[in-house]
């Protein structure tokens, strides 16, 4: 069954040439949110208004839940096989509306439309079609207690669970957290970030043209203080799986905990990117300037801390400015662009003030950090920042110990192995890490003594959907990916049958 695209907006019936209201997409089909209010979405690149999306409230949010709760026995009943393969009738819808979702999602986010083009959407597509496989794979324990007994688990789909989604990978977040929702069986309802909410509604329309049963993915929009809080202590939501800031994340937690709800959370970072004198310096320049720049340095995973062996430190600086600032900054949409616009004024300015504290903290700014220049007019409102590089700073300065979220990147030497664990150690957070060496051993050595719950050894986002993925310390709690992942969305039961 599929809607008539006029129906699948909630439109207020406004004058042609007026911007896009989103709706809510609750048990099957777009609604206007209950209080009929409506947030308006930017396109961070120009200032301009592109969308409408719903300020939904509980109300809406109890809606939600309840079509998601009334679906739960069908979908839970559903077998392997059915998942499976509507999963990858998902995977088919993105994949056959992949430009157009690339389109959406650089207008949303700023990001260039060749990323979203190489990285956001083949992501989400591949998320669909790795857990519609492993949907099929999934298996389960026995324990034979000798001969008295004989104990297997059950893996339960949990219920309704909460999807709580950022702006910085949309819809390859979002769909990292909806595909093995529902490859297990769970109902959800999902929370995309209110900055960006385009390729969340089109990823309803695709479920809904998949075949989604009624209920089974449900969005809500909204602010998270209101739409997202209201979701996290909804009693009936089995389960939270979050991705976005520390603080956020916090919150999360405190609210959830004493309703013993299950939660992941994936938050912040402020990875170290260690660069010892034996490393191919070339190739670890080149995926540096990635690390730290790529998607504006908006990215948890972004390497934003580099240390450098003494030896090769000036070279390190020398080259990492002279990449970042032959990176090409302008339009998103341009196919040529290489870096656009951060996600909003607001957050330009904050980072803009995170630059201005380095000054203050004795920091020297190496490039960047200004608004790049000869910028086209129509991006004159937009929220553009030249990406910087930062030496000098001390390592427990504010600016080398916080999350930025932007595109600035510290520059510290080190003298030996020790040193450049410790510094690479020296934060709260602990999400990933990157180590350049050609000595196989200092590798494994390094690798093994760095607090992230992934470490890359020469390379960086090298991602396998297979390994557990997450945080450690003030990173999150919990691991997404393969197995992971299935068994966060389960409940296990133990059976036991005496012989
Ligand atoms: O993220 P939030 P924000 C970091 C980054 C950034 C900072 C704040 O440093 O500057 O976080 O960004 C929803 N209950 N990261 O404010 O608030 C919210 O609506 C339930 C790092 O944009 O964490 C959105 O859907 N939900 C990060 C989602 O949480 C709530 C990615 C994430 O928003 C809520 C993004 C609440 N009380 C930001 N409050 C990463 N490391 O990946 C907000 N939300």
């Amino acid at each position: 069954v599929t809607v008539e695209p006029a129906a699948r907006k909630a439109s207020d019936g406004r004058a042609a040439g007026a911007v896009e209201d989103l709706g809510n997409y609750i048990d099957g089909s777009f609604r206007q949110p209950r209080n009929g209010r409506f947030l308006d979405d930017l396109n961070p690149a120009t200032g301009e208004v592109i969308a409408r999306l719903p300020d939904s409230d509980a109300a809406d949010v109890a809606a939600a839940v309840e079509a998601a709760q009334r679906a739960f026995p069908g979908f839970a009943a559903t077998t392997a096989q059915e998942r499976s393969r509507l999963l990858l009738d998902v995977a088919r819808g993105i994949e056959e509306r992949a430009e157009h979702l690339a389109m959406l999602e650089a207008r949303d986010t700023g990001k260039p439309l060749a990323l979203a083009r190489r990285l956001d959407i083949p992501r989400a597509i591949a998320n669909f079609r790795f857990f519609a496989g492993a949907a099929l794979h999934a298996a389960s324990e026995c324990h034979p207690t000798d001969s008295a007994a004989l104990n297997y688990t059950l893996r339960r789909p949990l219920g309704v669970v909460a999807l709580i989604s950022p702006w910085n990978l949309p819809i390859y977040l979002l769909t990292w957290k909806v595909a093995p929702a529902l490859a297990t069986g769970n109902t959800c309802v999902a929370k995309p970030s209110e900055l960006t909410p385009l390729t969340a509604g089109a990823l309803a329309e695709i479920c809904h043209d998949a075949g989604v049963p009624p209920g089974v993915f449900n969005l809500v929009h909204g602010l998270g203080p209101r739409a997202g809080a209201a979701l996290t202590v909804h009693p009936d939501v089995r389960a939270i799986s979050f991705t976005g800031g520390t603080a956020t994340g916090a919150a999360i937690m405190g609210a959830a905990g004493p309703l013993f709800k299950k939660v992941s959370l994936e938050l912040g970072g402020k990875n170290p990117n260690v660069l010892f004198d034996d490393a191919d310096l070339e190739t670890a320049l080149d995926v540096s300037v990635q690390s730290a720049f790529m998607n504006q340095g908006q990215i948890c995973l972004s390497g934003s801390r580099v240390f450098a062996e003494r030896r090769i430190y000036d070279q390190v600086v020398e080259g990492l400015v002279a990449r970042a600032t032959r990176l090409k900054i302008g339009d998103p949409l341009d196919p040529a662009t290489e870096f656009g616009s951060l996600i909003s004024r607001d957050h330009a300015a904050k980072v803009s003030g995170y630059l201005t504290l380095a000054g203050a903290e004795g920091g020297k700014i190496e490039c960047g950090g200004a608004r790049p220049s000869g910028l086209a007019s129509h991006l004159a409102g937009g929220a553009f920042l030249d990406p910087a590089v930062v030496t000098g700073l001390a390592p427990a300065s504010r600016v080398m110990q916080e999350e930025i979220f932007g595109p600035v990147v510290t520059v510290t030497p080190f003298a030996d192995e020790e040193e450049a664990i410790a510094l690479a150690n020296g934060t709260r957070f602990g999400l990933s890490a990157t180590v350049w060496t050609n000595d196989l051993r200092r590798a494994h050595r390094v690798a093994a003594r760095l607090e992230a719950g992934t470490v890359w050894v020469n390379t960086w986002l090298l991602r396998d959907l297979r390994v557990p993925f997450g945080g450690t310390k003030m990173s999150g709690i919990g691991r997404e990916g393969g197995r992971d992942s299935l068994e966060f969305f389960t409940e296990p039961q133990n059976i036991c049958i005496k012989l």
